[in-house]
């Protein structure tokens, strides 16, 4: 099968992409190395370095023999992604080609823009070049759990069935985001769904959880696949970000009292659960919605973990509450269903078989790395 992976030189993208190499699929990778280009712009850096895409590809093909065609280029360029779309002729899309960070979406007005145009207008183009020339072409969509926000209720996947005045109807789950960010991300959704409903496109929804972990088994092969991994306070999440805070000595950065629960899963689960949804496709006309994560934790009780883990491994780790620079619950209840991917056959990797595997992995310069003042939000004003 040929798979499209969008976004393809990214943190879930490029492990996504060896992953279904790996396993036969004929991939290639459509990305316009925006990110790389935020990155300088906001003077951070993955603490793995990664090496340029085409000398990542070229490795992969050295040491495996299986060719990953690559488009460089910005899916908002209509005519670019329909000449690449007709030159590969997919028939997988997985689209992980977005902005994806909501504090880098909270900045200013420029930076919301930015991210609602980047993500919104892409995916619409996809769709449009999807419903005129691929139109049994499945869409593989990265969404986010924090679609959903922080309702009082259980969270279901994507659909919720309502009694309003004696009838009963199965409608889209409400959707509460909390930045322009996961905005973008309720927009698509919406557009997606329109694009299945009234033109008979078939699509997923994967709306993930906060991502952790940067082995996988092929990005492990050599230093040349190895993933990108952010520590910084824009594009640097949760897990990963206490993780690399213990093995440096800087007090774990929970924001506010740490009540905020979310989804999380292993990245080894991540490009499992997409290939999960690539094997089973979603049926023509329809709007398939998927909560993919594997646990729930607040990030409270993860900083108490990886202080844990830490100490077990003789680090002296620190837990700090700083003043919260999002607007966000910091106590509330959380309980979301994520039975879809389980169904089809995931099985977890549980947090506590990994975690300090993902310590103990951390490159051995990790000690050394300049971290220095790169772990606190930009909004607190604060330096180390
Ligand atoms: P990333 O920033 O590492 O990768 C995104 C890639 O998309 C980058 O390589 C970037 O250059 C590319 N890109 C962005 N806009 C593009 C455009 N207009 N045209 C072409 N390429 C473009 O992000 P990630 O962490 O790999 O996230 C991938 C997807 O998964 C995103 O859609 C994100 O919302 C979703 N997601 C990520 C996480 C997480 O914890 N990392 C959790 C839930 C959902
Ligand atoms: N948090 C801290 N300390 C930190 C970093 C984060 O307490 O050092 C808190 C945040 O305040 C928030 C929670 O941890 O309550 C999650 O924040 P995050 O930065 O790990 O994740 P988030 O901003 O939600 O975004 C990430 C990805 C995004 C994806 C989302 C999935 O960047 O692309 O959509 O996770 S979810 O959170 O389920 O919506």
């Amino acid at each position: 099968m040929k798979v499209l992976v969008i976004g393809g030189d990214g943190y879930c993208g490029w492990a996504t992409a060896l992953y279904l190499s790996n396993r036969g699929y004929e991939v290639a990778i459509l990305d316009s190395l925006v990110r790389r280009h935020w990155d300088m712009e906001l003077c951070i850096e993955t603490l793995t370095p990664i090496a340029p895409i085409q000398q990542r590809l070229k490795r992969w093909h050295d040491l495996t023999q299986k060719p990953i065609q690559l488009f460089v280029g910005d899916i908002t360029n209509y005519e670019f992604l329909h000449k690449s779309l007709h030159q590969f002729e997919p028939e997988t899309i997985v689209h992980f080609g977005e902005q994806r960070s909501a504090p880098f979406s909270m900045i200013d007005r420029e930076h919301a823009v930015l991210t609602q145009v980047n993500n919104v207008v892409g995916t619409l183009n996809l769709l449009y070049i999807m419903k005129e020339s691929f139109p049994d072409c499945h869409l593989v969509k990265l969404g986010t759990m924090g679609e959903y926000g922080t309702p009082n209720i259980d969270i279901e996947e994507g659909y919720i069935t309502i009694e309003h005045n004696g009838r009963k109807d199965t409608l889209p789950y409400p959707k509460q985001p909390g930045s322009m960010y996961h905005l973008s991300k309720v927009h698509d959704s919406h557009n997606i769904h329109f694009a299945c409903k009234m033109w008979g496109l078939r699509a997923t929804d994967l709306n993930q959880g906060v991502v952790y972990g940067v082995l996988t088994e092929e990005t492990g092969l050599d230093e040349l696949l190895i993933n990108r991994l952010d520590y910084d306070g824009v594009f640097g999440t949760a897990l990963n970000r206490f993780c690399i805070q213990a093995a440096v000595g800087h007090p774990l950065t929970v924001y506010g009292k740490g009540g905020q629960t979310r989804g999380f899963l292993d990245i080894r689960d991540t490009v499992r659960c997409v290939e999960l949804a690539i094997a089973t496709p979603a049926n023509p006309g329809e709007f398939r919605v998927f909560n993919q994560f594997t646990e729930l934790f607040s990030v409270g009780d993860l900083a108490a973990m990886v202080a844990k883990a830490g100490s077990a491994m003789g680090l002296k780790v620190e837990v700090q509450n700083l003043e919260n620079p999002r607007i966000e619950k910091e106590e509330h209840y959380f309980n979301a269903k994520n039975t879809n991917l389980l169904n089809l056959g995931l099985q977890p990797h549980f947090l506590s078989d990994s975690l300090l595997d993902s310590l103990l992995n951390l490159p051995s310069n990790i000690r050394r790395a300049s971290t220095k003042g790169k772990f606190y939000p930009k909004s607190l004003g604060a330096d180390s």
